[in-house]
């Protein structure tokens, strides 16, 4: 560190240089984020709210009653209007709140979870900070998880079991249906990750798209992931966590002896009030006519891209329920593909199982960009 500081037009020239190094998702050439452009609207707010504290509600009351609503228009969407939650960062720290809400409920002596082989790592994560055993349930032939391996690994010591509406890699959902019947059956909690399908299922369905129940319509729902930074198009970071009872929540909750808050059930204290702001302001400012546009055009995308896809030579893994299309090629090598795709300045991602290459249609994400990558993958081919 510089004893003298150095004036504001020169550390901006500074940190631009830093940042011309960055992509952007703006360029179409980031195929493999599942992340966006914030919308302006969530960004304007965002700002306004950058010095708001959710850790000390009572000092910003404000803010907290936009959390408050925020919690019951998202409730509302996923089907339970009086619900209770947080916005948090992510998908990783609401799976974590979540694990840990079952985990305090139930009490056992060696918990263990039951997640699809599809689940995010995130529940990995989960799985050490709060030693639960992972179990890992088999996925059908559409890479969706098999209730005969879930019931299967079923044990006196299961406190919760995990559904995904939207898995990272395939952008697959779970028979969230027959999950819930099961966990009400067995009187086990249910998780669904909804972080990637959440902000999009909902708005598809309305569209006439033919999609199955995932929410809290379902009784044996007990907690949702939903995230305002996916396709919700808030700034990250912005996550959503949401649960049927207020005692889950408690069961988590500490003594914040000082604070303006008598208890605190968040894994962090101090946290960001602009997020609940954001995600307050996109939600109003778009209604659900603007998400359901936006969510139906990713899926109009992701379904040329599919074609197109097929046309210039390479396979599906499988059909596309939601926007993100994995593919691979009987002639070359995942890798391969990866490396002549990134020599040409996309940035890919690949999926593990199966290894393919994936690609996340987010709403940066427009026609022409799609068109450039397919006649790019065409000569890819002939290569
Ligand atoms: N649950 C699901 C179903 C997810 O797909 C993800 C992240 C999470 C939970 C965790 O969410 P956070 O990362 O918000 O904690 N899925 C993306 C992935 O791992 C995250 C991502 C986003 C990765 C943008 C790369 C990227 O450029 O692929």
């Amino acid at each position: 560190m510089e004893d003298k500081g150095i004036p504001r037009e020169q550390i901006f020239r500074m940190i631009r240089k830093y940042k011309e190094i960055d992509l952007t998702h703006r360029s179409g050439r980031i195929l493999g984020s599942m992340c966006t452009c914030p919308h302006p609207v969530g960004v304007e707010a965002y700002f306004m709210f950058l010095e708001s504290n959710l850790g000390d509600p009572g000092l910003f009351p404000g803010t907290k009653s936009m959390e408050d609503e925020v919690i019951a228009m998202l409730g509302e969407l996923l089907g339970k209007k009086d619900v209770f939650g947080h916005i948090i960062t992510g998908g990783t720290e609401a799976n974590l709140m979540a694990m840990r809400a079952a985990r305090n409920t139930l009490k056992m002596d060696n918990p263990e979870i039951i997640v699809p082989q599809s689940a995010h790592f995130s529940f990995r994560k989960a799985a050490d900070i709060l030693c639960l055993k992972l179990i890992k349930a088999d996925l059908d032939d559409d890479y969706r998880v098999k209730m005969a391996s879930v019931e299967e690994l079923i044990s006196d010591n299961t406190v919760a079991i995990v559904g995904v509406a939207g898995t990272t890699e395939m952008g697959k959902i779970d028979p969230i249906e027959e999950l819930s019947d099961l966990c009400l059956e067995n009187d086990i909690y249910l998780h669904v990750d909804a972080a990637f399908g959440g902000y999009s299922i909902p708005f598809l369905k309305d569209a006439g798209y033919d999609l199955p129940k995932f929410d809290f319509s379902l009784q044996g729902v007990s907690s949702i992931t939903i995230d305002p930074h996916k396709m919700g198009l808030a700034p990250i970071p912005t996550g959503g966590i949401l649960f049927r009872k207020r005692k889950y929540l408690e069961s988590m909750a500490v003594e914040t002896p000082y604070l303006t808050e008598e208890m605190q059930s968040t894994v962090v204290g101090t946290r960001s009030g602009a997020a609940a702001a954001a995600t307050w302001a996109l939600l109003k400012h778009l209604g659900n006519e603007g998400y359901r546009k936006i969510a139906v055009e990713c899926m109009e995308i992701t379904l040329f891209l599919a074609e197109g896809i097929m046309k210039v030579g390479f396979e599906l893994v499988t059909p596309p329920q939601l926007n993100i299309v994995a593919f691979r090629s009987k002639k070359i090598s995942v890798e391969e593909i990866a490396r002549r795709l990134e020599d040409r300045g996309w940035a890919i991602s690949m999926a593990s199982y199966p290894e393919s290459i994936r690609i996340i249609v987010m709403p940066h994400l427009k026609r022409e960009h799609i068109e450039a990558f397919l006649s790019d993958l065409e000569i890819i081919n002939q290569d």
